[in-house]
Order: structure tokens, then sequence, then C-alpha cells
């Protein structure tokens, strides 16, 4: 009868495990310097150490990389030439975004990119349109008039090369999650991060200058290949403004995957979402296709007295087990 309880116990230190190890903490995490561009940029176009590429309007100085300048009908883009192989990953980019436009009138904002062609100038954010894997798009700019979002906004689209992004409508109609963000001309430093973890991808962003991470999205299901590319770009058009990169470091996550996931030749998938997985949440937009509600209350207190349900069950079995033992133990002696 005791043991019968055993699966339970585990089931529950498994759940609970889960919920506390969430985010930015508890994974050890390591910098990648072969897909990390930091200041004073060693390696970036040089030819003896090239690990960067860069394209278009793209300007280096000792403090930042600037894609655009905030000049009309610019493109620029920056590419790692190091394929990645990481299964898990983090990217903390710090960006600055200014100009001398008023409000609403600036653009077009950045994207950076994880994906299987790199350097192809082209129509989103400077770059090729149709693109495989993944980007993040953060839009400054409302092309879409009748849109009821505040800009700029964060958003994030999967592409196996059949999609196209929709300028006018900011691509909305592929887009994954997204949040809105305030960005532009802050006097403090800002960034964002991207997860990519065992399917899950959470972007976050610290830019209220407290030094903590904040969330922005968190979805499942998500499948990328290894060995694309990360990159960023962007494009002026009527409007613009400075896109810089100050930093973008990437660290491998040491994360644990099933036993499986060995017999899967990692650089043979197709990048994809599966719907059935939905995100955990995304309060941001209730129109959105993929949203659902945070944990509620309720829902929180259900899990507490579960939990709590759970852990007197476990006590009781291993005070039976343990009492047992003792009695065998008696027998023996
Ligand atoms: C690419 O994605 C589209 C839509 O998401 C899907 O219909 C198509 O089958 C996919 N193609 C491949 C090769 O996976
Ligand atoms: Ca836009």
């Amino acid at each position: 009868m005791a043991e019968a309880w055993g699966p339970y116990c585990l089931f529950l230190l498994l759940l609970l495990r889960g919920t506390a190890g969430d985010l930015t903490d508890g994974n050890s995490e390591h910098l990648k310097r072969e897909h990390s561009l930091i200041k004073p940029y060693q390696g970036v176009g040089s030819s003896s150490m090239p690990l960067w590429d860069f394209g278009g309007s793209t300007m280096l100085t000792s403090q930042y990389v600037r894609l655009t300048p905030d000049e009309r009908s610019r493109e620029g883009s920056i590419w790692n030439r190091v394929p990645c192989f990481l299964k898990d990953w983090e990217m903390h980019v710090q960006f600055k975004i200014h100009g001398s436009g008023k409000k609403n009138l600036h653009g077009d904002g950045f994207a950076l990119w994880y994906t299987k062609d790199r350097l192809v100038p082209g129509p989103v954010f400077g770059s090729k349109d149709k693109f495989h894997g993944l980007a993040l798009f953060l839009d400054t700019y409302p092309n879409d008039e009748t849109t009821e979002r505040v800009f700029p906004y964060i958003s994030v689209m999967v592409n196996n090369g059949s999609l196209e992004y929709d300028h006018s409508k900011d691509g909305r109609a592929a887009e994954l999650a997204g949040c809105t963000v305030d960005v532009r001309n802050q006097n403090h430093d800002t960034f964002l991060a991207i997860r990519y973890s065992r399917g899950r991808l959470t972007v976050m962003t610290d830019i209220e200058d407290k030094n903590e991470w904040k969330n922005c999205f968190d979805i499942s299901g998500v499948r990328l290949p290894t060995g694309y590319f990360f990159g960023a770009s962007s494009a002026t058009g009527d409007l613009s403004d400075n896109h810089d990169i100050i930093s973008l470091k990437v660290f491998q996550l040491m994360v644990e995957h099933p036993p499986e996931d060995e017999n899967v030749d990692w650089t043979k998938i197709e990048p994809s979402v599966s719907l059935l997985k939905s995100p955990k949440d995304n309060v941001d937009d209730p129109t959105g296709n993929f949203r659902s509600g945070p944990l509620t209350g309720w829902k929180v207190f259900m899990l507490l007295l579960c939990a709590l349900l759970g852990i007197i069950v476990c006590a009781v079995v291993g005070a039976v087990v343990f009492q047992k033992r003792q009695e065998r133990n008696k027998r023996f002696y």
C-alpha cells in the first residue's frame, strides 16, 4: 500500500522543482565568446579573427555597433560567422534606439535573428523575408494605423521559409507572442534577453533601469534546429532612428535532456511551433491566438492546496515505511 504512493510523491517533487527553477536563475550559464559581441568588438570584420560580418549601413565604433544612423532609407546588419550548435541558449542584448524624431515620427526598429540564411539583405528590417528560423522584432513604428497596440512593440516569429512578414500589419498575422516596451530615447541602459531551452522560448526585458528582468512572454512547443546563425539587422524608411547594438552575449544553458533527444539529428529539425502546447502567459493582448491568462489567485490556491495535501500524504507514507523498517529491523536483531 505504502509503495503505491511512491510515484505520486516523486511526481510531486518534480512538480515543485519545476515551478521553483523558472526563468533566468537556477541554471548555470556560460558565456560563449564565439557567438558574443562585446566591446571593444575585437574580431569584428577583421581578417585575423572574423567572428562577425557586417553589411549595409552598419558602422563600428569602440562603444557601439550602429546598424543604421538616424537617416532615411538605410539598412544594416551584423552576423555571427560561427553556426550555433548549442541546444539550449540564452542571448542578452544591450541596445540603444535614439534619434531626433518626435513621437511616432521615427522608425523602424531592429530585428534579432537565429536563422539559416545570413547576410542576405531584404525587406524585413533590412534582412531576408521567408527566412528559416527565429526572429525577434523590436518594432518602433506602427505601420498598421488601425492597431490599438502601443509601440515600440516586441514580437517573435518562427518561420520554415514559407511565411512572409507583412510590414503593413507589423507582422501581426505571423506573430507568436509579444509585448509593449518603452525603449526609445532612454537615458539609461536597455536590455532584452531571449532564452531558448527544451522547446520553450522566453523573452525578457530590463528597460526600467531597475537591473531586473521582466517577463515579456513565455511560450512552449517551439522547435528550432542547431547550426543556425545569430544576427541583428535594422532598416529605416521615410522615418529613421539610430539603432545601436552595444553588446550581444550568448550563454550556454546547462539543461538535461531526455535520452531520446540523443537519437535526433538536431541540425535537421524544421523550425516550427506546435499549437497544441499553449503558452504560459500573455497578458498583453487578449486578441492573439496563442494566448492564455496567467495563473489566477484561485489556480495558485488549488496548486498550493494540492502541494500541501501531497506533502502530508508523503509524510504519512514516509512514517509508515519507516515504522515497517523498524519492525523488520527488530525481527533481524
Ligand atoms: C511550413 O509551415 C507551413 C505553415 O506553418 C506549413 O503549412 C508547411 O507544411 C511547413 N513546411 C514544412 C516543409 O515543414
Ligand atoms: Ca512597424
